[in-house]
């Protein structure tokens, strides 16, 4: 989120995740000024910055506001010279971005119709299904109800719709998509003829006459940059693991390559920098590879040094030659490289380092393995230890998964586990399951739709190894996963019940018969399915958490088998996956297992932890992100018996 401009802003960390920080010298070695604050927005924290973007003219900042979590933003404006909030407030705004037009009259942005008076008590506790979105643009300084209606689509009422002007501001994009796979419908509409602009389109009850590039779900289209009638998009079309082509709008049948697949890494991103080049990077085995390239051929200009890690973020314009580039690792908390391409060599400087008081990264070792699956596949594993430490099976072991949705766990940096690794003797592992973009569509579509038990396969085979070569034993081994990674955390529990001492299921997908029905689940029929169809039910039925419950002592010969103490999370303003999936499981949990029988085997806990005031889990205060911490992680130690070591 970061932006060389004539006002140059960065998020940076705060007690409530991140602040917009101005430099007024116009220029980075400025005095950093706080243009934005969101801690200061609510006393307890709880109302926080969901997407914000700049105006052309870099006068105004438009930002969404989120409160407790839910998925509903509120649009707001601010004068950046004297910081003054404007009056302009729109409401009923998710799955939205914020895209300005180049004249800073106005911006592009999604939303759904109101609720109707008295249907919505407190936004974010509604389950009702999130339907007919909408493309909008508003007019600075006018209320609301002026908006022109730019897009809607009543005979698909579960497409989403999202507008965003071009580099040049000559065009407006118009990207469709119907679910949560990788695949858009992509139209456009020329702007630069408006004799007014977006002016032209006030008071008439039209929609935007898009005109339709690709109107149909076999691909993703992403654009990278155009010169005006030719557009560079990143593709995964014929591509599992992307690449990038170009087309003439006057053209549109003639496609062409501008830089092919790669046989085995994905192209993760492409961003058009310094006029004529491209930053790329690729997932490599689920390592990134940052290079340079040219736009117009796609030839390799330069491989930037990065070490393994995660390139978070790739920032800059078309026309900027220094470019910012966030890099995290499971032992880099941040850093922000600068990097100039004017010069011979592009160098890579830092300019921004988070730095943990007392952590010691030569504590640690960081290793990747490679499990062999189930059915054969080898699935990757980072383990996070410390270093030399000898696979007696004696530790405590974390491991996390999600496995859906296109989504690829990558290294990262979290002081909470990196406190169990260092106080805990944790060894903390991440398996890169099918399900995830980890190598691109096709490892996507391998944990999807009538694969998904692949997931379970792969992440309870990662537990097999890390029991069979000696870091931990069953009864030491936390599984954890939030989400998607949550009803990978419910399935697996209900699997093997004897493989875990603990189990953590974070704001899972847990009742796979119901999901469709509540907010925007609809959209994931595209990874699971949808019990409304006869086969995909029988998909469902076979794992869904909630159905799936048994008594594991009257299942197996052995009597002593119970379920792993498990913690189940959930929050009253997650609109995303409404807390009623973990609220059942944990109700069903309760009943099967606890009190059914009088001196049930079931001695391991089985718990709830139910936030108030945040949700899914993005934007919550860092005091609650602590107190969760605090809790699930002092649950795990205290159920596998570890021992705090100073
Ligand atoms: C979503 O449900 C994302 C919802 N969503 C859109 C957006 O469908 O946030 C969308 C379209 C256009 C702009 C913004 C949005 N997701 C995102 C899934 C996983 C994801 C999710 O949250 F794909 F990463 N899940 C919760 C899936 C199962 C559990």
């Amino acid at each position: 989120m970061l932006r060389l401009g004539e006002v140059i802003s960065t998020f940076t960390s705060t007690t409530q995740g991140f602040s917009l920080k101005t430099h007024s010298m116009c220029s980075l070695e400025g005095e950093p000024e706080v243009l934005l604050d969101p801690n200061a927005l609510s006393e307890d924290g709880t109302i926080s910055l969901n997407t914000l973007s700049i105006s052309e003219d870099a006068k105004y900042l438009a930002y969404g506001l989120s409160s407790s979590g839910s998925d509903w933003v509120t649009i707001k404006v601010m004068r950046i010279a004297d910081k003054n909030v404007e009056p302009d407030t729109l409401s009923w705004v998710k799955f939205s971005s914020i895209s300005w037009t180049h004249d800073s009259k106005g911006f592009f942005y999604s939303r759904y119709p109101a609720p109707k008076d008295g249907e919505v008590v407190d936004a974010g506790t509604e389950t009702n299904s999130n339907l007919y979105h909408e493309l909008y643009y508003h007019f600075l300084g006018t209320d609301q109800s002026e908006d022109i209606l730019c897009w809607r689509d009543p005979e698909n009422p579960k497409y989403l719709f999202g507008g965003s002007v071009t580099d040049d501001g000559k065009y407006v994009l118009l990207y469709i998509s119907e679910g949560c796979d990788p695949v858009n419908k992509l139209y456009y509409f020329d702007m630069s003829e408006l004799p007014n602009g977006m002016e032209s389109f006030r008071n008439k009850s039209t929609l935007l006459p898009f005109v339709k590039l690709i109107d149909n779900f076999d691909a993703q289209y992403h654009d990278i940059a155009n010169d005006g009638t030719v557009f560079t998009f990143l593709t995964n079309k014929d591509a599992p693991k992307y690449k990038l082509v170009r087309v003439d709008l006057r053209e549109p049948t003639v496609w062409s390559e501008v830089l092919q697949e790669s046989e085995n890494d994905v192209l993760e991103s492409a961003c058009a920098v310094n006029g004529n080049q491209l930053i790329v990077s690729y997932l490599s085995d689920v390592k990134y590879i940052l290079q340079v390239r040219d736009l117009e051929t796609g030839l390799l200009l330069h491989q930037l040094p990065i070490d393994i890690g995660t390139v978070d973020e790739v920032s800059a314009r078309r026309k900027d030659s220094v470019v910012f580039i966030s890099f995290t690792s499971f032992l880099t908390p941040r850093i922000i490289y600068q990097c100039d391409l004017r010069t011979n060599i592009p160098d890579m400087k830092i300019f921004r380092e988070i730095v943990v008081p007392g952590f010691d990264r030569s504590e640690f070792q960081v290793k990747q393995v490679f499990v062999t699956s189930k059915d054969g596949t080898k699935i990757p594993i980072f383990i996070v230890a410390k270093k030399d430490i000898r696979l007696d099976g004696s530790h405590p072991c974390l491991l996390y998964g999600y496995g859906g949705f296109n989504i690829s766990l990558t290294p990262s940096f979290a002081v909470s586990r990196i406190v169990l690794t260092r106080h805990l003797g944790t060894v903390f592992c991440i398996a890169n399951i099918r399900g995830g973009g980890e190598y691109g569509e096709e490892w996507h579509k391998a944990g999807s739709l009538a694969n998904k038990q692949n997931c379970f396969d792969d992440f309870i085979s990662a537990a097999e190894y890390l029991v069979s070569t000696g870091y931990t034993q069953p009864r030491k081994l936390c599984i954890e996963g939030g989400s998607n990674g949550g009803l990978l955390i419910g399935a697996c529990i209900n699997q093997r019940p004897d493989l875990f001492g603990c189990a953590l299921a974070h704001v899972g997908v847990m009742d796979m018969l119901r999901f469709h029905k509540f907010t925007i689940g609809h959209a994931w029929t595209t990874d699971y399915g949808c019990s409304d169809k006869e086969k995909e039910f029988h998909w469902l039925i076979k794992y869904s958490p909630l159905h799936n419950v048994r008594r594991p002592w009257e299942q197996q010969p052995d009597k002593s088998i119970q379920y792993p103490s498990t913690m189940l999370l959930t929050a009253d303003h997650d609109d995303r996956v409404v807390p009623l999936h973990s609220l059942k499981l944990l109700a069903t949990m309760q009943y099967v297992l606890c009190t059914s029988l009088e001196n049930s085997p079931q001695t391991n806990p089985i718990i709830g932890r139910i936030d108030c005031k945040s949700g899914h889990g993005a934007g919550r205060p860092t005091q609650k992100m602590i107190d969760e911490a605090a809790d699930r992680y002092s649950f795990m130690a205290k159920m596998l018996d570890a021992q705090w070591i100073d």
